[in-house]
């Protein structure tokens, strides 16, 4: 893709400059990986559009929104994934993180996030053998959400710098819809690697992981861009711990819920932390999956990190 349709992008309500915004760049399934290992160090992200195949994208959206709609936030056929506008999730379900627990444990979305095809290709950019997180981050964005901008290595790279976030897109996401983006080699920047120093969300409690400037904000100041595109069920995007990301505001006015997973894979010879792994996993604040923006009734505010 050589385009972008940038006046259906909004940041935090804004439509950023032509400039400030291009597509991600895309790389192919049959990239070699000598050529997808080099694009990583380079760029601190690949993007491989189709990695999973429709129908088990289709399974997922089914389990997922089939469990939203027991908690009245949807609105027709379960799939289609349409907001109602209203949530009944805290009258209807009585522990919020177990079920979050279980929406997240459903077979359909543990066979993409665990795959054969993503542990090989993680072997190839981490260039060793790769184990997947067991905790992972399903994301549900109705109307008006987004992603402040932020880097995971505050939440991930405790025990570890070997670490890399797999995205993927469970739908299609034009660029109304909210999609992932990534700021430009922001991962070279020294104001970035600065910020990011020593720096632990978890327990650095004075500090937040996501920047204060907007995202429009910090690429003119950074002369970077936003890179993003019109993600299609399947397409996967992986990226390193210090690239900047986060995602376009999800404006659509059919009310269409963006559905969307991050999991992160480690070299497997590294120390593990424990916050992710095993079958009780307590997460970034050792809540469990109740402390996930995925656990919040669609009708409420997400916190923020
Ligand atoms: O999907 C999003 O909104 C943000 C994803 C993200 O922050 C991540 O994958 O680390």
């Amino acid at each position: 893709m050589n385009s972008l349709a940038s006046k259906d992008a909004k940041v935090l309500g804004e439509t950023p400059p032509s400039q400030l915004i291009a597509p991600m760049r895309e790389t192919a399934l049959d990239t070699s990986p000598t050529e997808i290992r080099q694009r990583f160090a380079d760029d601190a992200y690949v993007c491989l559009p189709g990695f999973f195949a429709k129908d088990n994208v289709s399974a997922v959206r089914e389990a997922v929104f089939t469990r939203l709609d027991e908690a009245g936030e949807i609105r027709g056929t379960p799939a289609n994934g349409i907001y109602s506008g209203t949530s009944q999730r805290r009258e209807n379900i009585a522990d919020l993180g177990k079920f979050w627990r279980e929406v997240s444990e459903n077979w359909s979305l543990r066979r993409v996030t665990h795959s054969r095809a993503l542990h090989e290709l993680c072997d190839v950019l981490l260039d060793e053998p790769c184990i997947p997180q067991d905790y992972l981050f399903l994301r549900a964005a109705n109307f008006g959400r987004q992603t402040l901008l932020h880097s995971d290595s505050g939440f991930f790279a405790r025990m570890t710098d070997k670490v890399v976030t797999v995205w993927i897109s469970f739908g299609d996401i034009p660029l109304h819809l909210g999609p992932l983006f990534v700021m430009e080699k922001s991962h070279q920047h020294p104001r970035v690697t600065d910020a990011l120093a020593d720096f632990d969300v978890a327990r650095d409690k004075d500090k937040k992981a996501s920047w204060s400037e907007t995202p429009i904000e910090l690429a003119e100041q950074l002369s970077s861009r936003l890179l993003t595109r019109h993600m299609k069920p399947g397409d996967i995007v992986v990226f390193g711990m210090h690239l900047l990301h986060g995602s376009l505001d999800n404006v659509d006015p059919g009310q269409r819920i963006r559905l969307s997973c991050d999991i992160r894979y480690q070299a497997q010879s590294e120390p593990r932390d424990p916050r992710y792994f095993g079958p009780h996993p307590g997460g970034t604040t050792g809540v469990g999956y109740g402390e996930l923006v995925g656990a919040i009734p669609l009708n409420e505010e997400w916190h923020i990190r």
